[in-house]
């Protein structure tokens, strides 16, 4: 089960609070050595199922603490938990994404020393975790190819601020008709030169190429 679970009432956030409060954030992941990567996308594009699978590949190899965004449950970490990574929940009550403070505050009580790698699941949906810096080495984002096939082209914003893109659930794509060559056009179209992975976290299809990127 998740060790720890923190709920979190937001106001209005300032942008440039958070990207103190990120640069912060960074500073101490960067003290203690720790590789972070924050994991964005719609409801259910397959963000725990990948950070699942990521865990199984490589929880001999880094200590990892997986934290979970969602506004009420502990369902995510919960699953993670189950491979026996180390969890922190952090529920945001009415927030659609987290920001830095939150990170922060659910780190508090966390002894950093223990970990290498921090795996961020962002509360699910494409439009408002683009706008908050969390202070993490990479950011990605999941599309699937059970949303339909507009998702990049209606959220090019949250695009331009990943530094990679998974497409995922490549194992539907056949049986669902889905065109991955044309929302990987769509997402040239927003940057030419970002990152694609074609994925299945279930069947570990293309897992390899994304570990490799991100220099894991
Ligand atoms: N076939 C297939 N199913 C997948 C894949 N990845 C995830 N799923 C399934 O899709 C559903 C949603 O996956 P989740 O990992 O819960 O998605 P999520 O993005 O974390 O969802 P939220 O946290 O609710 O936003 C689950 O039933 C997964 O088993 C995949 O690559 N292939
Ligand atoms: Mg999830």
């Amino acid at each position: 089960m998740t060790d720890r679970t923190i709920t979190i009432d937001v106001g209005t956030d300032l942008f440039g609070a958070n990207e103190e409060a990120a640069a912060q954030n960074a500073e101490l992941f960067n003290q203690y050595g720790i590789r972070t990567v924050d994991i964005m996308g719609s409801v259910g594009t397959g963000k725990t199922q990948l950070i699942e699978t990521l865990c199984e590949d490589l929880h001999d190899k880094y200590q990892i603490l997986m934290v979970a965004g969602d506004l009420a449950t502990t369902i995510d970490a919960d699953r993670v938990a189950s491979h026996g990574v180390d969890t922190v929940q952090i529920n945001t009550g009415t927030a659609c994404h987290l920001d830095a403070r939150m990170l922060r505050v659910a780190l508090n009580d966390i002894e950093l020393s223990k970990y290498q790698l921090v795996f961020i699941e962002n509360v699910g949906n494409l439009i408002c975790p683009a706008g908050y810096s969390l202070g993490v080495d990479k950011k990605i984002v999941v599309v699937s190819v059970t949303e339909g096939p507009y998702m990049v082209k209606k959220h090019p914003l949250t695009i331009k601020r990943a530094d990679l893109v998974v497409i995922n659930k490549i194992d539907l794509a056949e049986a669902l008709e889905f065109d991955i060559g044309a929302l990987e056009t769509d997402v040239r179209e927003v940057d030419a030169n970002i990152p694609v992975f074609r994925v299945s976290s279930k069947t570990g299809e293309g897992i390899d190429a994304l570990v490799e990127a991100l220099g894991l």
